[in-house]
């Protein structure tokens, strides 16, 4: 056939025009495959948001037909402050014919006119964050780049469901409750009387995502490090805790809250991460420990790491790296104040993060420990993780991070050191089961409470167990301890004669002791009831006193209820007002909510929701917050 001129010189001069991109099509509308194929279909945003280490796609339209023979086409994608190719925070992709996994990457999957469509791969270690997009165009006439504009900023997640992905989880019924879930419940109170707090997480909320992107920038550290999820969880757990780094939370225990917001008060993390944001980064007031964690599983689950909050009951702070939790008492069995700096916690509320660990030998992978409430420094900043949770266990607490402090919180000894007449101490009782019980978490898929101290702990007097406890503390402070000879061949038993005390009830303890050995034995027992803050530090003693027993060989067990103590209501109060307003609050509130007629969407419903006192004292003050996940922001309605 012989072509017009006119045709071919058209097509001379449609080859010799330049090849500019007219527009570009993310495909991020909720309802594309993009979003839906990524998992990120429920975030509250009109942004591209896509997960590493998985294709996606996107349309390109051009000033005239692509040829790929004579075109170039390349994808820049810019991260951070610094953009820098070999960092990996400035990503040249280049068109190629096949996609194969592992790196930056597209191909040309349609054609039509002068549109393109992209089939455009990552890497399954590509930094996370918010990336700046254009596309630069190259044709034997010249060069050209499409500008960047923020609609077509690409928001990369962390992809649990990406087999080569760190954090990846092979589960689905997993990584629907801890990446995609956005209600749960948190653990709070003793072990013996342990409550749930319903927390909404929220991290598909509007704003929520650029607050943690937010806080990953205002952490200051490249955004080239953004890729390792060991590093990311490190840095958000100093993030979210305000010392050191104006950081998302301030902690507050003294009971007075006027200034700010009571711990209890909170109900979610989105109204938490919202203000900090939209202040600019001024931290929010107050949390303690279930606010830290319930703001931490919000941050990291939004990012895309598989994360829990997890309660530890009779959880111990260890100060001084020593392993155990020591107990300082005179020449006269009386505590010692000022050197009782170690303390036992009714409840503390941590994460668990689910990642790869390739730094440590293998066997360490899975859950790793991380906690953002501020209590010991980490390498001088207020930070503690991730430490896996397979290393505590087994009392391998040389592998970082922060690995002595968790194991200490769950499974340290309870040591009473005695004050000798030379000034020096030495240990008089070991008290091997004191800490570190029912670690608690919310079950997969419902609201069971699952316990999973048998992840953190051989069980109690095993040997596996002792093992851990003994080469944990070769690692501490007072290494050499379990050289000494336990002598003590009375054993005492404590219990509560019931259930656990009341609020204003009495409380009965029945002492169990036994002797051991074959000569009597004459001994006081000194008893002591002391009232504590949730977080074990001593407010004031309730009563004393001392019993001289006498135990004669051959006599084998004896079981008195020695003490009787009387936990006044009157006494207890006012400290407990202050304390643990957190059991209170929650449960005077039962609560059942009751729709009147059918719900119907974009239409207004009524609800009556009835709220009952379960004490007998009269509440004053008493304020309601109301919370209704993608219904309506917290609200909050004072009583009286
Ligand atoms: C705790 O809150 C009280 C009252 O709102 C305030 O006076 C105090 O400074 C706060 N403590 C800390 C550590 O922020
Ligand atoms: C404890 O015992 C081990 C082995 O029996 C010994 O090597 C170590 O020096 C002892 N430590 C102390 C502080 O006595
Ligand atoms: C229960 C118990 O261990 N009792 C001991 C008390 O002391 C006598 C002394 O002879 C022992 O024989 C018992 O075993």
């Amino acid at each position: 056939t012989i072509e017009s001129e006119g045709t071919i010189l058209e097509k001379n001069r449609e080859i010799h025009t330049l090849l500019e991109v007219r527009s570009i099509d993310l495909l991020k509308s909720t309802k594309e495959q993009n979003r839906l194929e990524h998992h990120t279909d429920r975030y509250h945003s009109e942004h591209l948001i896509i997960r590493r280490g998985q294709t996606f796609q996107m349309l390109i339209e051009l000033s005239r037909a692509f040829n790929s023979k004579t075109d170039k086409l390349k994808l820049d994608l810019k991260l951070g402050n610094l953009p820098d190719v070999s960092k990996g925070t400035h990503v040249i992709v280049p068109l190629v014919e096949d996609l194969q996994d592992d790196c930056w990457e597209a191909k040309v999957v349609e054609q039509k006119g002068n549109k393109i469509k992209l089939s455009v791969n990552s890497p399954p270690t590509a930094a996370i964050g918010k990336y700046k997009f254009c596309v630069a165009t190259s044709s034997p006439t010249g060069e050209a780049m499409s500008p960047y504009s923020p609609d077509n900023d690409i928001y990369m997640l962390f992809n649990p469901w990406c087999e080569d992905d760190s954090v990846y989880m092979d589960n689905e019924e997993e990584r629907k409750e801890y990446v995609l879930n956005d209600m749960g419940l948190i653990y709070y109170g003793t072990d013996s009387q342990i409550g749930d707090r319903p927390w909404n997480f929220g991290q598909f909320d509007k704003g929520i995502l650029p607050a943690c992107l937010f806080l990953l920038e205002r952490s200051g550290a490249p955004a080239s490090g953004c890729g390792d999820p060991i590093n990311v969880v490190r840095l958000l757990s100093a993030m979210i805790n305000s010392p050191d780094d104006s950081g998302v939370l301030v902690g507050n225990w003294s009971g007075k809250y006027d200034d700010g917001t009571a711990p209890t008060f909170w109900s979610g993390s989105s109204d938490i991460l919202r203000q900090y944001y939209e202040n600019g980064g001024t931290p929010v007031r107050y949390g303690q420990c279930w606010v830290f964690s319930g703001v931490t599983t919000s941050v990291m689950r939004c990012l895309g790491i598989p994360t829990r909050s997890v309660t530890n009951f009779e959880s111990a702070h260890d100060t001084d790296v020593s392993l155990t939790t020591d107990v300082y008492l005179d020449e006269n069995y009386e505590p010692i104040e000022e050197y009782n700096q170690d303390s036992v916690w009714n409840f503390h509320v941590w994460n668990d993060c689910w990642m790869a660990r390739p730094d440590l030998p293998a066997g360490m992978g899975g859950w790793q420990v991380v906690d953002a409430t501020p209590q010991e420094t980490s390498q001088g900043v207020f930070r503690c993780g991730p430490a896996s949770v397979a290393a505590v266990r087994n009392g391998q607490v040389y592998l970082k991070h922060d690995t002595p402090f968790v194991f200490a919180e769950v499974n340290s000894d309870k040591v009473y050191w005695q004050r000798t007449a030379d000034g020096t101490f030495t240990p008089v009782h070991i008290k091997k089961n004191a800490i570190g019980h029912c670690i608690s978490t919310k079950a997969v898929g419902s609201d069971e409470r699952e316990d999973i101290t048998h992840l953190y702990k051989h069980a109690e007097d095993s040997e596996e167990e002792r093992i851990a406890v003994e080469t944990a503390c070769q690692y501490g402070s007072k290494a050499g301890l379990y050289n000494i000879s336990s002598a003590n061949d009375v054993t005492i038993q404590i219990t509560m004669d019931e259930e656990e005390p009341q609020l204003g009830a009495d409380a009965k303890l029945l002492i169990t002791v036994k002797n051991t050995s074959s000569e009597l034995r004459t001994f006081s027992i000194h008893g002591q009831a002391t009232v504590m803050y949730y977080t074990g530090v001593y407010k004031a003693t309730v009563k004393k006193d001392q019993v001289p027993v006498e135990l004669q060989p051959n006599e084998g067990e004896r079981t008195q209820a020695i003490i009787s103590l009387l936990i006044h209501i009157g006494l207890l109060l006012p400290i407990n007002f202050e304390i643990s307003l957190t059991s209170l609050v929650v449960n005077v509130c039962l609560f059942t909510s009751q729709p009147e007629g059918d719900a119907v969407v974009g239409k207004e419903m009524k609800a009556t929701v009835v709220f009952r006192n379960p004490l007998k004292i009269t509440l004053k003050n008493v304020k309601f917050r109301f919370e209704g996940l993608g219904l309506q922001s917290v609200r909050e309605v004072s009583y009286g």
